[in-house]
């Protein structure tokens, strides 16, 4: 093992701490660890990990042809998207989450292309691995 030194703001140090305190870290090394390992093996080496994604995000319908776009971009990824649940939340929101299968980077590809369009909001994707057959 090698000891580092790290700067960090206060701010980044609280926030830092709070994470520790709930996730019951017993040191900050011990958390700084996960989350430098997590982080670079989640952007290295497992974009090819077959993952299972639960992508959920919340829209305006009315908004300009929106529905119609996010409706052909599942269809133009139809191998990665397993299943989708369509909830209307009120005149104008609808909430939609879908099961998607496929490698971690076309996973979140596809989440990007739909969240960063404009009237969707709070998109959310989480990622599992998926479990390998016995
Ligand atoms: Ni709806």
């Amino acid at each position: 093992m090698q000891r580092l030194t790290i700067t960090m703001d206060d701010d980044l140090v609280d926030y830092l701490d709070n994470f520790i305190q709930e996730k019951g870290y017993t040191s900050r090394s011990e958390a700084v660890r996960d989350l430098v390992r997590d982080s670079l093996s989640t952007e290295k080496n497992q974009r090819n990990e077959e993952c299972l994604g639960v992508l959920s995000y919340l829209y305006e319908h009315e908004t300009r042809e929106l529905a119609r776009r996010l409706t052909n971009t599942q269809h133009h990824h139809h191998h990665l998207s397993v299943s989708t649940l369509h909830m209307h939340i009120s005149e104008e929101q609808c909430l939609e989450v879908s099961i998607l299968q496929g490698k971690r980077h076309q996973l979140e590809n596809l989440a990007d292309s739909l969240i960063s369009q404009r009237g969707v909001n709070h998109g959310y994707l989480r990622l599992l691995p998926k479990p390998k057959d016995e």
